[in-house]
C-alpha cells in the first residue's frame, strides 16, 4: 500500500474520532500512541520495525540499542508522525528485548502501551518459546489483557518447518479474546509488515471509540 493511501486511512479515522478520544491533546492538536512489538527472543521484532521504518523512509530515525551480535539490549525506539493541516498523529514505536537476561526492561517498555504486535516465531522449534512469551505478556496486564488491542504476527513464514497457527491459537484459547487479529509475516522481506501495523492502529482506534462511548464524561482533555 502506498503512503498516500495509508495516510488517507488515518485522516478518515481522525475525522471520525478527533473530538471523541481521550489521548488527544486538543490544544496542541496532537494524538500520541504507543505501539510495542513483543515476542520471544529472535522472533523478528527488530527486523519488523526496521522494515516499517524503511517503508516510510525513516530508517535513520530508528534508535536500536543492540549488542555487538545485533541482539536488542533494551528496546528499539522510533517515532513515525503524520501531519495534516490540523492534526499531528505521533506514533511511538518500541520493541521489547526477547532475551530473558534483560527481562526487567520488558514491563518498563510496555508502560502506557496502546497496542501490541506480538511477533511469534513460526518455526516448530519455537512454539514453546512463543507460548512462554505470550503467558508472560499476559501477566503484565492482569484482567485487561482479554480486550487489549493486539495483532499476532506469525513471522518467518518463508521457512520450511513451521507449526500450524491453529495449534498456537488453540493453546492460548484465542477465541476467548477480543480486539485481536492475526497476520502472517516475513519480516526479512517486509511481507505483511505494513498491514500488521495498519491492523493494530485499526484495533486501537476501535478500542478508543468503545471507551469514549462508555465514558463520555472523560472524552476530551
Ligand atoms: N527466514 C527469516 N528470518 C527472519 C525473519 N524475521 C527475522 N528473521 C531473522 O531472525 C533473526 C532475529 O531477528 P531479530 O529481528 O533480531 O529478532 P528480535 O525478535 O528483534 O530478537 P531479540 O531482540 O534478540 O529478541 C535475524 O537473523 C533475522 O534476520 C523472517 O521472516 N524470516
Ligand atoms: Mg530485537
Amino acid at each position: 500500500m502506498k503512503i498516500s493511501a495509508f495516510l488517507n486511512f488515518f485522516l478518515e479515522i481522525l475525522k471520525i474520532l478527533s473530538d471523541k478520544i481521550i489521548i488527544i491533546d486538543a490544544l496542541e492538536k496532537t494524538i500520541q500512541l504507543k505501539i510495542v512489538y513483543y515476542g520471544p527472543a529472535l522472533s523478528g521484532k527488530t527486523t519488523s520495525i526496521k522494515q516499517l521504518f524503511n517503508h516510510f523512509g525513516k530508517q535513520d530515525e530508528l534508535c536500536s540499542i543492540e549488542s555487538t551480535v545485533r541482539r536488542t539490549l533494551f528496546f528499539d525506539y522510533g517515532i513515525i508522525s503524520f501531519q495534516n493541516e490540523d492534526w499531528l498523529l505521533k506514533l511511538n514505536i518500541y520493541s521489547c528485548t526477547g532475551q530473558d537476561f534483560y527481562i526487567v526492561t520488558r514491563p518498563i517498555t510496555l508502560k502506557g502501551v496502546d497496542g501490541i504486535i506480538f511477533v511469534a516465531d513460526s518455526q516448530t522449534s519455537a512454539l514453546d518459546r512463543d507460548l512462554v512469551s505470550w503467558n508472560e505478556l499476559k501477566t503484565y496486564f492482569k484482567e485487561n489483557f482479554e480486550k487489549f488491542p493486539l495483532v499476532i504476527a506469525f513471522n518467518k513464514q518463508d521457512l520450511p518447518r513451521k507449526f500450524s497457527s491453529e495449534i498456537f491459537l488453540k493453546r492460548i484459547d484465542y477465541k476467548t479474546y477480543k480486539n485481536k487479529d492475526i497476520k502472517y509475516t516475513i519480516a526479512v522481506n517486509g511481507e505483511n509488515i505494513l498491514s500488521s501495523f495498519e491492523d493494530i492502529l485499526r484495533l486501537i482506534f476501535i478500542n478508543m471509540k468503545v471507551k469514549s462511548e462508555l465514558f463520555p464524561a472523560i472524552q476530551t482533555k
